[in-house]
């Protein structure tokens, strides 16, 4: 093969080794991330948003649909959509980004949805405080945990289960939690958690649980497949690890210049480029972030604009004088506390947590 896009090995632009199986390419038809450019939109358009669904999107019928409060409270409910509706309203902005963002880019690669780095969005979610509800219901003094349990169910490892997660109760009583009926101003849509979703800002995705069905509080910690099976920063499937909890810093930029469709390898033209991204951290703001042109040998600092709310990331930007030649750019940031992105990938059992460099390699002409 020739001209200027050709492929190492056997013209696919894929590296011998890189081949993904069938099942990995059908789950990524169906979970679709953002693609990089849309970066550039402070608030996701809700169509560009990611999507990570495990088992099926559930047939939600509103008329009948209830969300019960239950287990360990003193008064129970079964509310409609139309009476959380009526409850005082909230509108968060909010980065959301899946767990497994960045699993494709590990070696060896667990094999799961091979998520590269396209799996993080920022939408507006519109919804009724968790807290007040909670308050309502009457938490009895045994309760621990709150339980999530959405109405969609599938197997994983073996087990027979509806998506389901916990929190802690402190976790559950903060502020910004919400029960969404709303994203970016219209009723949330199937593949986002219609009727109702929780939403956790600051944590990654398998925490908003979408489709809820029942909300309950129980007096231990919940030992179900999405706690304990998946969700750890683990080394073998025998080991626990340490449970997956709030996004760590990561940044991305909005690939520069104009690709070649199938390599997806870029050309910028020379001169004056700005290169612009959005970087997060968990509940902590951006305190950083640094641009190299040189992959990852010198950095500079990029300039740090706006985030449409706390729980959002923060814009960054950085003016590049391009030269001709090849070029490997790199983005990192560094958190309130002091958390800066590694340059290699931490390797863990179940891909988690990924929040190495971003690397785009780039010929300027
Ligand atoms: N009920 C249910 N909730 C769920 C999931 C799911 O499969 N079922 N996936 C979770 C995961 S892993 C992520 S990353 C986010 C993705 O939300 P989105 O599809 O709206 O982007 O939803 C979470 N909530
Ligand atoms: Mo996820």
């Amino acid at each position: 093969m020739t001209g200027r896009f050709h492929a190492v090995g056997d013209g696919s632009g894929l590296e011998k080794g890189d081949s993904f199986h069938r099942e990995e390419i059908q789950l990524a038809l169906r979970n679709r991330g953002i693609p990089l450019e849309g970066l550039r939109y402070p608030i996701t358009p809700t169509g560009m948003h990611y999507l990570l669904t495990h088992f099926d999107i559930p047939d939600a019928d509103v008329a009948k649909w209830r969300l019960t409060v239950g287990g360990l409270v003193s008064n129970p409910m079964a509310l409609t959509l139309d009476e959380i509706r009526k409850r005082p309203v909230r509108r968060i902005a909010s980065t959301m980004e899946c767990a497994g963002n960045g699993r494709a880019l590990m070696s060896p690669r667990p094999i799961s949805q091979p998520w590269m780095l396209e799996a993080v969005s920022t939408a507006e979610w519109t919804g009724t405080p968790l807290r007040e509800l909670l308050a309502e219901a009457g938490i009895s003094t045994e309760a621990v945990e709150v339980l999530f349990t959405g109405l969609d169910k599938g197997f994983q490892g073996d087990e027979l289960q509806h998506y389901q997660r916990s929190l802690s109760l402190s976790e559950a009583n903060r502020d910004e939690v919400l029960l969404a009926y709303e994203m970016n101003g219209l009723p949330l849509q199937p593949q986002h958690g219609y009727p109702l979703r929780l939403i956790v800002p600051g944590w990654y995705g398998m925490t908003s649980v979408k489709w809820l069905d029942r909300i309950e509080a129980i007096d231990k910690s919940f030992d179900g497949y999405q706690m304990t099976g998946s969700y750890r920063y683990s080394q073998a499937a025998d080991d626990q690890g340490e449970p997956v909890t709030l996004m760590r810093v990561r940044s991305l930029m909005v690939p520069p210049g104009f690709p070649d469709f199938l390599t997806r390898t870029r050309v910028v033209n020379a001169g004056q480029t700005r290169l612009t991204g959005r970087a997060w951290a968990g509940r902590s703001d951006i305190v950083r972030v640094e641009l190299s042109t040189d992959g990852g040998y010198s950095w500079s600092d990029a300039n740090l604009g706006e985030r449409p709310s706390p729980f959002a990331w923060r814009e960054w930007w950085f003016e590049w004088e391009a030269i001709p030649g090849e070029h490997d750019l790199c983005v990192r940031a560094t958190d309130a506390e002091g958390n800066t992105q590694p340059l290699s990938q931490p390797l863990n059992f179940l891909g988690m947590g990924n929040n190495a460099v971003q690397r785009i390699s780039v010929m300027v002409e």
